[in-house]
């Protein structure tokens, strides 16, 4: 049994990433290949619970990062590792990248802290591949503030921490280029998606 592929999508809120997992599944599935879709926070039943209690409570800097590995932990044991051992490939919305661009770089948690969680909770269990989708904050903001419910997320953390978080991913992007592809998420939803179709193409 060949092992499956692991693909995680980062970026900062509303840059689309949601939208774009969807038809990037649909396109994975079109070519024959069992693919399981996920997401972090979450992703099995103790980390969806972890998940609501993350983003409804206000918590300190430690107990929030290690909620987000405690989840993490749960959702390799229990969901990506069996999928790619039984062959399918998975596809998350957001892994351990997301905790060095919130956490580390929007919050100023100690990155050495959250190196040993990770070598700690996954070994050197990564992700084959990250799609990156890079965006301006502002637009981004703009597109949250224009959906019912999403009006205040921005103005809540500030456009000043989704420009560290974005400059926090684009550092990591940077530093592993052959685990990252970097997607321009400023574009129409059409422009994006044959963006992604064509940067993933070698990987199908
Ligand atoms: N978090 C963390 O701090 N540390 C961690 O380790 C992990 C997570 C794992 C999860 O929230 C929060 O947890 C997140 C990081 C933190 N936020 N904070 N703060 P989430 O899962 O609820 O949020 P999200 O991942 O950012 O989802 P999102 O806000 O929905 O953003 P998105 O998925 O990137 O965007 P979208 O839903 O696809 O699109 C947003 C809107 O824009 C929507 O109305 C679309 O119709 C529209 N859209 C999408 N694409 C386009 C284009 N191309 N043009 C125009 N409009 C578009």
């Amino acid at each position: 049994m060949t092992r499956g592929r692991f693909i995680t999508i980062e970026g900062i809120d509303g840059a689309g990433k949601s939208t774009q997992s969807m038809k990037l599944e649909e396109l994975i599935a079109s070519r024959g290949i069992r693919v399981r879709h996920t997401r972090e926070p979450g992703g099995t039943p103790a980390g969806e619970r972890v998940r609501e209690l993350l983003l409804s409570s206000d918590m300190g800097p430690t107990a929030e990062t290690l909620l987000f590995f405690a989840s993490r932990a749960e959702h390799v044991e229990k969901l990506i590792r069996p999928a790619l051992e039984a062959g399918e490939w998975v596809l998350s919305d957001r892994f351990t990248d997301a905790t060095y661009a919130y956490q580390v770089g929007g919050k100023g948690f100690p990155g050495e802290r959250v190196e040993e969680l990770e070598r700690w909770t996954l070994g050197d269990f990564a992700p084959d591949l990250t799609i990156l989708f890079d965006i301006d904050p502002a637009i981004a903001a703009a597109r949250l503030a224009a959906r019912a419910g999403d009006k205040d997320r921005f103005e809540r953390m500030g456009v000043d921490f989704f420009t560290r978080v974005r400059e926090a991913y684009l550092t990591r992007a940077r530093a592993c280029p052959e685990r990252f592809l970097i997607v321009d998420a400023a574009g129409s939803p059409e422009d994006v998606t044959a963006e992604i179709a064509a940067k993933v193409a070698p990987w199908l």
